[in-house]
């Protein structure tokens, strides 16, 4: 295996490192856990969030790298927590969402992930993926992680996220549509697959 097909990822989430490395192998890619994510900055977009933290991990660390960031957009709360998903997570958690959306029946909600790559002296490439779904009426299932039990992503019959293993959230997730998209990339500008 050359080096060129392992990249580093940059997450304290292993969650979300089982995940990325279930859909990178499909490309021939290989990929190794950092744990650190630079300054996370507060923005609008989980886009510039996980472009400015590549950048920085890559001149940090001299290697190339991706960075995730994800936000949950809520319609009926006009689209918090989004960019305060991690705090909002950490603070009221699912049941605070559930109770801030009782008796509401729009319960869409959209998933947003956005994977940047990054190496010294390069700035970053950024690769976007979405879920669309909606917030189900009580937390079920006992997999994946964060807001996954309160998530019935549209496609995915009728289950949360939480229900599902990592390889059918894997078809359905922000996350992997994010990284196939990267992996696509990077396979026509390295070598990838022997
Ligand atoms: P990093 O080290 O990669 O930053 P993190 O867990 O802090 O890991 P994010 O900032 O991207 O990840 O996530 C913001 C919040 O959204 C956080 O509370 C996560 O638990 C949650 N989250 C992210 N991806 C998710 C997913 O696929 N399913 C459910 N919740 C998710």
């Amino acid at each position: 295996m050359s080096n060129k097909r392992t990249i580093l990822f940059a997450t304290g989430n292993l969650h979300k490192f089982k995940e990325a490395t279930l859909v990178l192998q499909e490309y021939g890619l290989k990929v190794a856990r950092v744990d650190l994510k630079g300054s996370e900055i507060q923005a609008e977009t989980v886009e510039e969030v996980a472009k400015v933290s590549a950048v920085q991990v890559a001149q940090q660390l001299q290697t190339q790298v991706i960075v995730e960031d994800t936000g949950i957009f809520i319609e009926a709360l006009n689209g918090f927590p989004g960019p305060y998903s991690s705090y909002a997570y950490k603070t009221i958690g699912n049941k605070g969402i559930l109770k801030l959306l009782k008796g509401i029946s729009n319960r869409k909600a959209v998933f947003r992930s956005a994977v940047s790559y990054s190496k010294p002296n390069f700035s970053a490439r950024c690769f976007s993926g979405v879920a669309l779904g909606k917030i189900f009426h009580e937390e079920r299932g006992s997999h994946g992680f964060g807001y996954d039990p309160i998530f019935k992503p549209f496609r995915g019959g009728d289950k949360t996220f939480a229900e599902m293993t990592i390889e059918d959230k894997n078809q359905y997730s922000h996350r992997s549509k994010a990284l196939k998209k990267f992996a696509k990339w990077y396979c026509q500008n390295y070598e990838c697959k022997s």
